[in-house]
């Protein structure tokens, strides 16, 4: 039995609920400040809890704080197919990055309740712990180590600004699970993400099946020079790291434009010390983001940055060290998952196109262990990371809905 096309999910409801979600850890111009392990993340995991108990499932968390809120199949011997996202967000964050892929699994499973459906397999929907990497790099870092790319005890030691552990506070907000990361079988996983980039609101299309994620690669430079008087040392004797963090950045921007159209790169964090107005920097630090869908293009950006900044560091007197803090390469997603997502699209009377995602999600580790596809809709100008991220409800409910049937049809429907 497939799911007919006119059952559809409630977008209102939906809306209520990304709206409810985006009251907490409010940013300061209408977006998010909700960063992985603050109390605004618990506050917005114990909601997502409160939702999925109320809407019968069961959730467990597992060793990084991953929440698997768990809908029984008529077989429950079988692997879950999973869906879900992240609802930690960025500093100055938008309301729908990652949101909408978690709120979008939990509003399917309320669609199966009100319909009275039985899935053959079970469903799980799933909150990925900090998948945006910016208090705690390298970002996507609970489903890698799901997927066996880092150990749960490397991820427990990696420290913010402030020096605070990772794995303290998990447990201080209360979210350091018991059951062992990656031991959770899966059948499949889906994730509904908005586009964070122009395309598919510039071509007019309601749906983004993703059948590709870029590569990414970040790396932190740091550069030791020497601190010293702005008015009183003489030109040819300042070792300036804050010339050398600019004319890096500068650098970074360049090596991006030599590989169009898909290349791209840029400096985001960049810190000088002491960062006094008439001290000369003796310390800079600075972390590059490179992108790319091919990996032996992202890896000549990276070995040109290793190249130009170090000739820059020695024209400077400075000292240079670079550290890789996240890395994952291209991927291509799961051909019979992209093949459902396009089919509900089709049945569902969406306009849709292949499209391959700039940004990186949990879905792009996942992909490595199990068979996994993207669902992306519009959103405003392209715009994410930024507190202005808009999306209209109608492409909010268009993507819910095409992964609400992609997802339901792996699942399998059960008569009766
Ligand atoms: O960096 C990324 O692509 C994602 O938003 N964490
Ligand atoms: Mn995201
Ligand atoms: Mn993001």
């Amino acid at each position: 039995m497939t799911l007919t096309a006119n059952l559809r999910l409630d977008p209102d409801r939906l809306w209520d609920s990304l709206a409810e979600m985006a009251r907490i850890g409010p940013g300061v111009a209408g977006g998010n400040n909700r960063q992985t392990l603050t109390d605004a993340d618990k506050a917005g995991r114990d909601l997502f809890r409160r939702w999925c108990e109320a809407a019968g499932m069961t959730v467990v968390v597992d060793e990084m704080g991953t929440m698997f809120a768990r809908r029984a199949g008529v077989d429950s011997s079988l692997p879950p197919v999973m869906v879900g996202s992240h609802l930690d967000t960025q500093p100055t964050g938008g309301k729908y990055d990652g949101v909408l892929g978690v709120l979008g699994g939990l509003e399917l499973v309320r669609t199966l309740n009100d319909l009275g459906i039985r899935t053959r397999h079970p469903i799980e929907v799933v909150n990925w712990t900090n998948e945006e990497g910016s208090r705690y790099a390298p970002s996507m870092l609970a489903s890698a180590v799901f997927a066996g790319r880092y150990s749960r005890d490397w991820a427990y030691d990696r420290t913010d600004a402030a020096g605070k552990r990772f794995g303290d506070e998990l447990e201080r907000i209360g979210y350091k699970g018991t059951e062992p990361v990656g031991q959770r079988p899966l059948k499949a996983f889906f994730e509904l993400h908005i586009e964070q980039g122009p395309i598919l609101e510039a071509e007019g299309i309601d749906i983004g099946v993703v059948t590709h994620g870029q590569g990414l690669r970040w790396t932190q430079i740091t550069l030791t020079g020497r601190e010293s008087h702005t008015g009183s040392t003489p030109m040819p004797r300042r070792l300036n790291a804050g010339l050398g963090a600019a004319r890096i950045t500068e650098r970074v921007h360049d090596i991006a434009w030599r590989y169009p159209p898909h290349g791209v790169g840029a400096v985001g964090l960049s810190n000088v010390y002491p960062n006094s107005i008439n001290i000369i920097p003796g310390k800079a630090v600075l972390a590059v983001d490179f992108r790319h869908p091919d990996l032996s293009i992202l890896e000549a950006m990276v070995a040109a940055l290793h190249l130009e900044a170090t000739k820059i560091a020695r024209e400077l007197g400075l000292e240079i060290a670079f550290e890789p803090v996240g890395a994952f390469d291209p991927v291509t997603f799961d051909a019979d998952c992209a093949g459902a997502i396009r089919a509900a699209a089709e049945k569902l009377g969406y306009t849709h196109r292949d499209i391959v995602s700039g940004a990186g999600h949990d879905a792009c580790w996942i992909t490595q262990i199990a068979p996994t596809a993207m669902v992306m809709c519009p959103c405003v100008d392209g715009l994410s990371h930024n507190e202005a991220e808009a999306i209209t409800k109608e492409w909010a409910a268009a993507g819910a809905n095409v992964l609400f049937h992609a997802v339901v049809e792996t699942a399998g429907v059960v008569e009766g």
